[in-house]
């Protein structure tokens, strides 16, 4: 069994506004998904107060960062895409025709479709835990791409990546975009990385998306927006802990903080109470002073040449690198 490492999923919308499909409504798709209730006390009881990121996504939270997507303050979506538009056509002649496309996080598995027509995998793998629109998005991507064979896993990868015997064990490539890896305190994201590598097989790859260093006005924008929307997203965690856990959080009682920590080169996003008070959930509470946080989410920032060096030690071998021209963000493809 790997070691369980905490943190967050790459986020998607919700099957239905209604509330999640019925697995058993859902074609090959298997729920492996882990009690909340437990965790949220926990962190919410340690002596710094925490809630894990992807209780930032729920059905709003999803649409939330989707609406973060398009923000011109955060720049790395459409770096990423730009980056994989320009040298999708020379990752495709290295992994060839043919391979097991996994996707970490698929969410409406919109990104890895974008690289179906280039790459032309023989199989499609979406693995995400959320409780959502995996089982529809790839029966609608059935309908467009009849010759993948395509499945969906519900599960938490960050603790386990169980793939059944249905998927191929040759010629995989493990895809991890978004820089979602910089959720994870670099602890959990060697481990995180090194039970992708595990997953690789013999012959195996992983493409993956990371952002890098840089000024820190330019960071804290993409966290901290002029229109409101990741103050939205950071704070709508308290509807879903209140949801989740029975909590009586107030919206209103709290700030959005977003601040880069250069010597850890993360952005932390926080929530701040507005003044004293007492949360309060089924057989627990928790006081607060005002200007007491919340830390919500960690997002890392890397170096390229410290990013080949985490991927060397997950163990992977061969590592290349594509970057925009502004060198804000790095595609790699790490080869098992
Ligand atoms: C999903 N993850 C990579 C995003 C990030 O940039 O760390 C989540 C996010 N948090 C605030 N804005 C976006």
């Amino acid at each position: 069994m790997p070691t369980p490492v905490k943190l967050p999923s790459r986020p998607s919308a919700r099957w239905r506004q209604g509330g999640p499909a019925p697995l058993h409504a859902l074609p090959q798709l298997i729920d492996t998904r882990p009690d909340a209730r437990g965790e949220i006390a926990a962190g919410l009881l340690a002596e710094s107060a925490a809630i894990a990121p992807k209780y930032l996504y729920d059905a709003l939270g999803s649409r939330l960062f989707e609406a973060i997507t398009e923000l011109p303050e955060y720049y790395l979506t459409r770096t990423e895409a730009s980056i994989l538009a320009r040298s999708i056509p020379e990752i495709a002649a290295t992994v060839g025709r043919g391979c097991t496309l996994i996707d970490l996080g698929a969410g409406n598995c919109e990104k890895a479709a974008s690289l179906f027509g280039t790459l032309r995998p023989a199989q499609y793998v979406a693995v995400d835990i959320a409780e959502d629109m995996l089982g529809h998005a790839i029966n609608g991507l059935r309908q467009s791409w009849p010759g993948i064979e395509m499945l969906g896993l519900a599960q938490d990868f960050s603790s386990e990546l169980t793939l059944p015997p249905r998927v191929r064990a040759q010629r995989r490539l493990l895809f991890y975009p978004g820089s979602s890896i910089g959720n994870f305190v670099p602890g959990d994201a060697l481990r995180l990385l090194t039970l992708i590598r595990s997953r690789c097989g013999n012959d195996g790859k992983l493409l993956i998306g990371v952002d890098l260093v840089k000024d820190a006005a330019v960071l804290e924008a993409a966290y901290d927006d002029a229109l409101g929307v990741t103050a939205a997203f950071n704070l709508n965690v308290l509807n879903h802990v209140n949801r989740l856990l029975g909590a009586d959080f107030a919206v209103a009682d709290w700030i959005h903080r977003a601040l880069f920590d250069r010597s850890l080169r993360r952005i932390e996003m926080h929530l701040e109470a507005r003044r004293d008070l007492v949360v309060t959930w089924p057989g627990g509470q928790r006081e607060f002073r005002g200007s007491e946080r919340i830390h919500t989410e960690n997002s890392y920032k890397f170096d390229l040449p410290d990013l080949a060096a985490l991927l060397k030690r997950a163990g992977f071998e061969r590592v290349s690198t594509w970057t925009d021209d502004r060198r804000w963000f790095a595609v790699c493809l790490a080869s098992a």
